[in-house]
């Protein structure tokens, strides 16, 4: 490890994962279909027809996967929980069996002393509520309506209650962007629709939920609460003027919707120029919202991948009568001369450290403890003749990312954890199987797991920093 920066002590290094990419056992113990077992279940939809009824197994195999934790010696593991495990309806009546899973994952992580840290929604919504019977909407149920949010802090009240007191850091949403519009506006996840206001709509009742939400994790007292965001870092394709502006459409896309509710307790001042009467005609926020979302927060979770160059786009329609809310907002263009992973990001760790110093300079003491819960690499593996995979550009990738990071923290920006995506290659959504983002690799005819180079380089570095 000659030459790898150091961290501050007591600094946390993990990986993680989510329930629906690795779980499998879609339909035992009593879980109930979630928007990405339909979603997935749709023909062409998802790249060679995968699914996450069996994913990486791990639903059987978790005392094989904290094994390999454990080997690896992080000090947490961040993992999803399957709200339609535990809801399988997703209101009323609770699935014991489902609560006995996380229970059962969790003592076996406190035994390996790895300090779990649980994810409430990664994006495995129960069914029930997105159809619209259920939500009594013309429009549509799931996060374009309130009820949602209520539900959703029904299941984490029920969540908290069973294992608050065994689990010391809690994120109520991961990526709620990747809810809001790839889910809603731009249709490439579940559960796939393609609507204007109805994506903005589901902004603000993901923000909700995670409101209600912080009060009931707040309430079971349990030691840690944050949120996970996916920020970008917009950079502009040329020094025009329209491609400047399409930066501000961006960053308020992608970060400020969030960032600034959440951190600053009021709405994003370009939310106007950035989506017009889609926003301006909303009728879902009620007084007092601001306050509900904007509750202190021990922690802000970031997941950081790679820099987005954006462009001006020519405002289109797509479907008749319904404009898209955003993907008609600016385009993505590539960034040249970096070298791109397997899912074609560009790979500029720079750029993490200027987020993270942006960041902080917009927000100064108003910005909790950062977590990095997720950043990591796909990259096109390949077994060698010896067994092993010697995954070099994961190892530079994360190596670099590191780097970065520790240069944020020197440039002051409070950094306390790093969760590298993936303890295990899995279910990358729209992409199948086809993708794989773990330190370990799955073979999925048989699950045999195979610690790949990353892995080891990794281990290698949690152990110096251990002494
Ligand atoms: O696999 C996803 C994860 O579920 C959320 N963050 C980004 C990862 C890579 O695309």
């Amino acid at each position: 490890m000659s030459g790898f920066p150091g961290f501050p002590s007591g600094f946390v290094f993990g990986a993680a994962t989510a329930s629906y990419q690795i779980e499998g056992a879609a339909r035992e113990d009593g879980r109930g279909p979630s928007i990405w077992d339909t979603y997935s279940h749709t023909p062409g939809l998802v790249v060679n027809g995968d699914t996450g009824d069996v994913a990486c197994d791990h639903y059987h195999r978790y005392p094989e996967d904290v094994a390999l934790l454990r080997e690896l010696g992080v000090d947490s593991y961040r993992f999803s929980i399957a709200w339609p495990r535990i809801v399988p309806e997703g209101d009323g009546r609770v699935n014991p069996k489902g609560l006995d899973f996380y229970s059962r994952l969790v003592d076996e992580l406190l035994e390996a002393g790895i300090e779990p840290a649980a994810t409430l929604y990664h994006w495995d919504l129960p069914q029930a509520l997105e159809t619209p019977s259920n939500s009594g909407s013309a429009a549509g149920g799931g996060w374009r309506v309130r009820e949602t949010a209520e539900r959703f802090a029904e299941y984490t009240a029920v969540v908290a209650e069973h294992l608050g007191d065994r689990v010391p850091r809690w994120i109520t949403l991961n990526e709620p962007w990747c809810s809001a519009f790839l889910g809603y506006s731009i249709g490439r996840h579940a559960p796939g629709a393609k609507e204007g206001t109805p994506a903005l709509a589901a902004v603000h009742h993901l923000l909700v939920g995670h409101g209600l939400a912080v009060q009931a994790l707040r309430s079971a007292g349990v030691r840690e609460v944050g949120i996970t965001l996916n920020l970008d870092r917009n950079l502009p394709a040329t020094d025009s003027a329209a491609d400047l502006a399409a930066v501000v459409r961006a960053d308020t896309q992608h970060n400020l919707v969030w960032t600034e509710p959440i951190l600053a307790g009021r709405y994003a001042a370009t939310e106007e120029e950035t989506f017009g009467e889609l926003i301006t005609a909303a009728d879902f926020r009620r007084d007092g919202d601001l306050e509900l979302i904007s509750q202190p927060l021990d922690f802000l979770g970031i997941n950081y991948y790679r820099p987005i160059v954006v462009a001006d786009a020519p405002l289109r329609e797509t479907d008749p009568g319904k404009r898209v809310a955003t993907d008609n907002r600016y385009q993505e263009v590539p960034m040249p001369d970096v070298r791109k992973t397997a899912m074609g990001w560009a790979v500029a760790p720079d750029t993490f450290t200027d987020l993270l110093v942006a960041l902080k300079q917009q927000y100064g003491d108003a910005l909790p403890p950062i977590h990095i819960t997720e950043n990591g690499s796909a990259e096109h593996d390949t077994v060698s003749e010896d067994g092993a995979v010697h995954d070099t550009d994961r190892v530079d990738y994360l190596r670099d990312h590191l780097t970065a990071l520790r240069a944020a923290i020197d440039a002051g920006v409070d950094v306390q954890g790093y969760y590298v995506w993936s303890l295990l290659d899995n279910f990358e959504w729209a992409f199948g199987y086809d993708k794989r983002f773990g330190i370990v690799r799955v073979d999925y005819d048989t699950q045999v797991r195979t610690p790949k180079d990353s892995y080891h380089w990794y281990r290698s570095l949690i152990a110096a920093r251990h002494g």
